[in-house]
């Protein structure tokens, strides 16, 4: 049997989603992309929190599978365009119904790095290093980076990336807001299954208003932010809201503390 592309596994409450295409350094094609929307909707099944990390000693993803460009180049136009498989899987992690962490490393371009923005919480280790190649290969972005990365970097540092090559440590990305964690290497793994234990402790509903909702409020207006809000407060309570609270009046619940250095 071959092995698949895109690994599943359940720990508990927390999907573990792995790329495994090592050889060409996690390149996304095609099927890769099929076997990715599979277990990212198996995980909105079965899990409350989900983590894509990579196999293999170095990278995260190389991004597009370029010999894929060639292949497809040499075969005849579709006569209609379907919706992008790119968006719509990337659509389901960003924009769905759990919440999603990425754990990276070694190289996260291209579209690996459109599937890291497509995640709510991104974990770099200190090898991990950014680019948007695309210009460079005659190409562009098409995995929802136009939107998601602008949306964390910002317009000018996207250009930057897309027009000159340049090139983004794990400390900038950290310090430009593109990944909210940076650890040694070899750790995002174990942080963003740590991070995705804590997630799915917190009740189904109001991670979905951070995953569907919140995901949304940029393209809204003021007033239809808060109509939308007033709706969402009221029905993302559930039967653990009471409990929840008493339990904190009670003294039952952990308080919050300061950060301390070791955060
Ligand atoms: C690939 C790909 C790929 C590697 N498609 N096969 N992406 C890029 O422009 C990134 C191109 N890749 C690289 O710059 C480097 O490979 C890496 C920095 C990612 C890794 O370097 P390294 O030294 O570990 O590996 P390598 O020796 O360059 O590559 C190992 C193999 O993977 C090699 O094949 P082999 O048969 O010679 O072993 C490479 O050809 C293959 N490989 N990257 C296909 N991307 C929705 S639109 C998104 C648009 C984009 O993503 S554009 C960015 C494309």
């Amino acid at each position: 049997m071959t092995e698949p592309l895109v690994t599943y596994a359940l720990e508990g409450e927390v999907a573990l989603v792995g790329l495994n295409r090592d050889d060409v350094r996690n390149a996304i094609n095609a099927q890769l992309l099929d076997e990715l929307r599979d277990q990212v909707l198996r995980a909105c099944e079965e899990a409350r929190a989900g983590v894509i990390f990579s196999h293999g000693e170095q990278h995260f993803s190389a991004g597009l599978d370029l010999a894929s460009v060639i292949e497809r180049s040499k075969m005849p136009p579709p006569r209609l365009r379907r919706r992008s498989n790119w968006h719509t899987t990337f659509d389901l992690i960003s924009r769905d119904s759990i919440p999603w962490v990425s754990a990276l490393k070694g190289a996260t371009v291209g579209g690996g790095l459109e599937l890291a923005a497509s995640t709510h919480i991104r974990v770099a280790d200190e090898s991990t290093f950014f680019a948007l190649p695309e210009a460079q290969r005659g190409i562009f972005v098409g995995g929802a980076g136009s939107v998601n990365i602008q949306r964390l970097m910002g317009y000018a540092r996207m250009a930057d990336m897309m027009l000159t090559g340049l090139v983004m440590s794990a400390q900038e990305a950290l310090d430009a807001n593109v990944v909210q964690y940076l650890v040694p290497a070899n750790e995002s793994l174990e942080k963003a299954k740590q991070l995705a234990v804590r997630i799915a402790e917190n009740p189904p509903m109001v991670n979905w208003g951070v995953t569907a909702y919140l995901s949304r409020t940029g393209d809204m207006s003021h007033d239809d932010g808060m109509f939308a809000e007033s709706l969402l407060g009221a029905n993302v309570r559930s039967g653990q809201t009471t409990p929840r609270i008493e339990q904190f009046l009670e003294g039952e619940a952990a308080p919050i503390e300061a950060p301390t250095d070791a955060d």
